[in-house]
């Protein structure tokens, strides 16, 4: 039987030093690629490109679209200046990025958004984030400094959300982020938050599966089964077009 094929997206970076210093390189962590695997999947990687019609030649070939986390996007993208504590962009991964997601939305292939990817979602809808969330907004810790599967803190999900019926009311997660989905946009409601109210999770209110979450299950499916029920609920819609 054929499985979904899972367009997965790309990172960036500039290897610093030795002979190949200055060479730019794309990326994605294995934990995305083995999630995918496990949940049924077929991982392909999607590097990142600008022209358009090589982007609509990309998505039209995947079933199903995976936004991965990473850095920053630019404010200008939802109305703002930069604040101080905005880390690092890269302009071409956030035009990548958006148009996939408005090209799947308007498919309705399947997308799960992850950390940046949920942001991604929310500005590819019309919404915003926070550059940068102040002790104000973020009372708990959002950036955590222990291991990549450690379970930090508590998210508390809407009652009758399609997340919801995968994750239960209630799910500890790993975090790391500094910035956080604000408003959701056009089609989406926010399914999940912390317990300091900052939006943890959102999804589309029509589409067959449009999903954000703030946190990274890819980095505890062997820790939690239901982060890799995420997983399949995702590469199942995926599955579900043929
Ligand atoms: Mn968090």
């Amino acid at each position: 039987m054929r499985k979904p094929l899972i367009g997965i997206t790309a990172n960036q970076f500039v290897t610093e030093g030795g002979i190949m210093a200055g060479t730019k390189r794309q990326f994605v962590s294995d934990a995305y690629v083995r999630s995918i695997l496990s949940a049924g999947g077929v991982p392909v990687l999607l590097p990142i490109i600008t022209e358009q019609s090589a982007i609509e030649q990309q998505l039209a070939a995947m079933d199903g679209l995976l936004l991965t986390g990473g850095g920053d996007m630019q404010p200008q993208l939802f109305g703002e200046e930069p604040v101080p504590a905005l880390g690092k962009v890269i302009p071409e991964r956030d035009t990548h990025e958006l148009l996939l997601v408005a090209l799947a939305l308007k498919a309705d292939k399947p997308v799960l958004g992850i950390c940046r990817g949920c942001q991604v979602l929310a500005i590819a809808s019309g919404g915003t984030i926070y550059q940068h969330l102040s002790a104000d907004e973020a009372t708990i810790q959002h950036d955590q400094n222990s291991p990549a599967d450690y379970a930090g803190h508590t998210v508390l999900l809407e009652p009758g959300c399609k997340l919801a019926t995968i994750l239960g009311d209630k799910v500890m997660t790993n975090s790391f982020h500094h910035q956080a989905v604000k408003s959701a946009g056009r089609g989406l409601t926010v399914s999940a938050r912390a317990k300091d109210g900052i939006i943890e999770a959102i999804e589309h209110e029509t589409a067959a599966f449009a999903v954000g979450v703030q946190w990274h299950p890819e980095l505890m499916i062997d820790s939690n089964p239901a982060m890799l029920a995420l997983f399949e609920a995702f590469v199942s819609a995926a599955g579900r077009k043929y």
